[in-house]
């Protein structure tokens, strides 16, 4: 897969070159360009913002960097265009699935009160393109959801991780929440790590992780488990 971010804050972007996304770029299975949009200005202040049309606060990203940008790393519109925005579709492991299957992905990180409208009608027609967002908050601008959104997508390429059961194994994978994790030493500060852990009984610890992530499926996010697929639960989960 490549990568390619456009910002006007590349510097945000040098995690990529550490621990596992960088791994996978030192291994060949990852490319990442990060592009500074002022690249693309042609005046002395290398200006990319104006103010909105319409009035109201705050400054607009102005079309022609993004513009020219957008035809120097995808001329022929060969990659899929995401623009991080707290208007976008909501993000999610689905969505980060469906994003690790593309050859090549562009991130445009707006900033201010977003980028031209025009910039992402015109992109469509060459491209596809998808706004995201993360969630219902809203941050200064699109890189640290870009970091977010890279690192959910990479730990998904083929080759990345390690153990490909711990892919399976995680929270969401199923619509459920993680039962909690337990090491050494076997008690600590008076806690003691679940009897059942230590049983040896495979069994009956599935039998535990599965109600564990079940009960605090139920207490934490009632949203995932009431949209449960009914087929994924045994009449035993049913018993809850
Ligand atoms: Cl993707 N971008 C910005 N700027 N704010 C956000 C967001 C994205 N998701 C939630 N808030």
């Amino acid at each position: 897969m490549r990568i390619d971010v456009v910002t006007i804050f590349p510097e945000y972007f040098g995690p990529l070159d550490l621990s596992l996304i960088g791994k996978a770029q030192a291994s060949g299975l990852l490319e990442v360009g990060v592009h500074d949009l002022r690249t693309w200005t042609h005046d002395v202040h290398r200006t990319v913002d104006d103010s909105p049309y319409g009035g109201g606060p705050g400054m607009v990203m102005r079309p022609e960097p993004w513009g020219e940008a957008l035809d120097a790393l995808a001329p022929e519109g060969e990659a899929r265009l995401v623009v991080p925005t707290p208007a976008g579709e909501r993000f999610s492991q689905a969505m980060a699935h469906e994003l690790a299957g593309e050859p090549r992905l562009i991130f445009a990180c707006g900033r201010y009160e977003g980028i031209d409208q025009r910039v992402l009608d015109h992109a469509a027609t060459r491209m596809p393109v998808t706004e995201v967002s993360l969630g219902d908050y809203v941050l200064f601008g699109g890189e640290v959801a870009v970091l977010v959104m890279c690192e959910a997508i990479v730990r998904l390429l083929p080759g990345v991780l390690g153990n490909a059961e711990s892919l399976a194994e995680e929270s969401h994978a199923h619509g459920v929440l993680e039962a909690p994790v337990y090491t050494k030493p076997p008690q600590w500060r008076g806690h003691l790590v679940p009897d059942i852990l230590r049983s040896g009984d495979h069994g009956r610890i599935a039998r535990w992780r599965r109600d564990q992530a079940l009960l605090r499926t139920a207490q934490r996010r009632p949203d995932l488990l009431a949209a449960l697929d009914p087929d994924i639960l045994d009449k035993r989960d049913v018993a809850l």
